[in-house]
Parts: structure tokens; C-alpha cells; sequence
């Protein structure tokens, strides 16, 4: 029985909460039934999490006395622990890859800037909004016709359609994908699994739980 602490920070504010990438690691954890410890970090990013996270990030995911950090590689590693987040196969185990890795370079590459921009609120009559818009345009106006002929990317779901639907997530919540019809169906496919609902909850109250200890001191 492998051995997981996911580690993430202690308390941000609400803005980001249901949207830590930690999520992704609890999501995977969730549907592969596999039991783990949640750790906390503080913000301060000191040599300990640096060793752990080089920077200075979250979440990591120990496995006994294997440290690991970025999302993609997590869900890679938790990929080998369980055929619910992996087929066996070797066909199977390269589509994962392969989607893991358009997720994460592709779509989130060009998703981020433009999230953090929204996020931002920076104006949107500039250049610099319409490179960054037509950049995420290009990359859905692709992804949409995939999806729209797919259930799951790599057949049955994988660790890829978490990270898939993760990042294509956030678009949503700024009404990023309102012409692109498959991949918002997709994303609702996704956050309507069972996992998805219990990892979202569990980072909603691991936050509010640091709330009531900071009211406290
Ligand atoms: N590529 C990294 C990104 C991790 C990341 O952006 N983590 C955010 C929380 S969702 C963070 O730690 N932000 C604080 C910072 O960047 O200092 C991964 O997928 O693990």
C-alpha cells in the first residue's frame, strides 16, 4: 500500500480557494480510492518547502521517501498506482501521456496568461489582450472538434482529463469557452464526477478550517 501525504499551503484567501492545484492531486487520489495525509505549508517558502518544491509551490506529494512536485508528474506517478487513473496498456499509457503533457504545454500555456489577465482585470483593448486571447482561441478552436468526437481524451478517464478539465475549468469560470460548446460539455462531464465533488469540498473546508485557526490566534 503506497504511503501519500499531499502537501499544500495553510491558508489562502478565498479568491483562489477551489482552484489550488492541489485539487487536481486530491481529485486523482479520490478516484482511485487511494487513502493519503494532507499536510500544510505555510506561505513563507523556506529551504524546507524550497527542498520539496523548488519554487517555492504547491502542492507535493510525498510517497514514502519519494518527494514529488508538479501536477503533471504527480498524476503521472499516482497514473501507475491505479488502472482508474491509467489504463495498462502501452496504447493506453501513451494517450494518457501524450494528453497529460497537451493539458499542461498546450492548453494551460496559453490558457494561464490569459486566466491571470481576467483575473487581473487588465484591459482588454490592447494588443497585448488580443495576442494573448487569439493565442487561447487557437488552441480550443483544435481542442474542440477532439472533444467533441470523445467521451475522455485517452478512451476511458485518466489522470489527462483531470488536468484537461482543470485548466479548461478556469476558462469557463470566465466565460472563456462560450463558443467553444464540446469542450464546455466536457468540463461539466468532469466536475460532475463524484471525485471532483468530494476533492472541491475537501479544499473548500481545509481553508475554511485555517480561517477559524487564524480567527483564533
Ligand atoms: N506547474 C505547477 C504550478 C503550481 C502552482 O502554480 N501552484 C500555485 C497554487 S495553485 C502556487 O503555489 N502559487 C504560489 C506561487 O506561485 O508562489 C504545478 O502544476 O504543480
Amino acid at each position: 500500500m503506497p504511503d501519500l501525504t499531499l502537501t499544500t499551503f495553510d491558508w489562502v484567501p478565498p479568491p483562489p480557494r477551489g482552484f489550488v492545484r492541489d485539487l487536481r492531486v486530491r481529485w486523482a487520489l479520490e478516484e482511485a480510492a487511494l487513502p493519503y495525509r494532507v499536510a500544510r505549508v505555510s506561505g513563507d517558502k523556506g529551504p524546507a518547502h524550497l527542498a520539496h518544491q523548488p519554487f517555492g509551490q504547491v502542492p507535493w506529494l510525498t510517497d514514502g521517501d519519494l518527494s514529488i512536485f508538479e501536477t503533471g508528474a504527480i498524476l503521472l506517478h499516482l497514473g501507475q498506482l491505479s488502472t482508474k487513473l491509467m489504463p495498462s496498456d502501452p496504447r493506453g499509457r501513451s494517450d494518457t501521456t501524450e494528453w497529460v503533457f497537451a493539458a499542461l504545454n498546450s492548453v494551460e500555456m496559453a490558457s494561464l496568461p490569459w486566466s491571470m489577465s481576467q483575473f487581473m482585470g487588465h484591459p482588454t483593448d490592447t494588443a497585448a489582450w488580443k495576442f494573448v486571447d487569439d493565442f487561447l482561441k487557437l488552441r480550443l478552436k483544435h481542442l474542440e472538434p477532439v472533444l467533441a468526437g470523445r467521451e475522455w481524451l485517452a478512451g476511458s478517464f485518466s489522470v489527462a482529463d483531470i488536468l484537461m478539465s482543470d485548466v479548461l475549468r478556469v476558462v469557463d469560470g470566465f466565460d472563456g469557452l462560450a463558443d467553444s460548446p464540446a469542450c464546455r460539455a466536457y468540463v461539466a462531464r468532469a466536475k460532475g464526477r463524484p471525485a471532483f465533488a468530494k476533492a472541491h469540498a475537501d479544499q473548500m473546508a481545509h481553508f475554511a478550517e485555517a480561517d477559524k485557526t487564524r480567527s483564533n490566534s
